[in-house]
């Protein structure tokens, strides 16, 4: 009975690692801002949710969608967003995005916080990912390295 539960640890972690997660960052907040975004890259290896994201440093934390309603850009929850095998799913600003509300203190930059994603698999077995996720003012720019020269 030790073997198998030995083994089913194992397994839980080896899924926990199936979303990469890349590039992630969150947006810093100034005074008195209740709410920010949070951005990242999700490549699943199979077929994945995500269902659900929390943070220790926010009341409320939820996926959003941008989305015109008439001619105007608004942002709203959704109730999850799928990871397709293989494709990489891009979190940023004017599109999805990890939306962290009622803060509980200002975000700031160069400080880093917890986010837990919550992933279902195709199964419907569902695992947490905890992400450290750095605060900045702006996107980090791969390209940022050439305005030295
Ligand atoms: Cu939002």
């Amino acid at each position: 009975m030790l073997t198998t539960a030995i083994l089913l640890t194992c397994l839980g972690s080896a899924w926990a690692q199936n979303v990469e997660v890349q590039g992630a960052w969150a947006r810093a907040t100034v005074q008195g801002q209740k709410a920010t975004g949070a951005f990242m890259t999700l490549s699943a290896k199979e077929a994945t949710r995500l269902v659900a994201v929390s943070s220790p440093v926010a009341g409320v934390a939820e996926v959003h969608e941008m989305a015109m309603e008439g001619d105007v850009m608004r942002m709203r929850p959704v109730a999850g967003l799928d990871l397709p095998a293989g494709k990489a799913i891009e979190l940023k600003p004017g599109g999805y995005h990890v939306m962290l509300m009622d803060l509980k203190l200002p975000l700031q930059k160069d400080t880093v916080i917890p986010l837990t994603l919550t992933v279902r698999n195709a199964k419907g077995v569902e695992s947490k990912q905890e992400l450290k996720v750095p605060v900045k003012t702006a996107a980090p720019m791969p390209m940022g390295e050439h305005m030295g020269h």
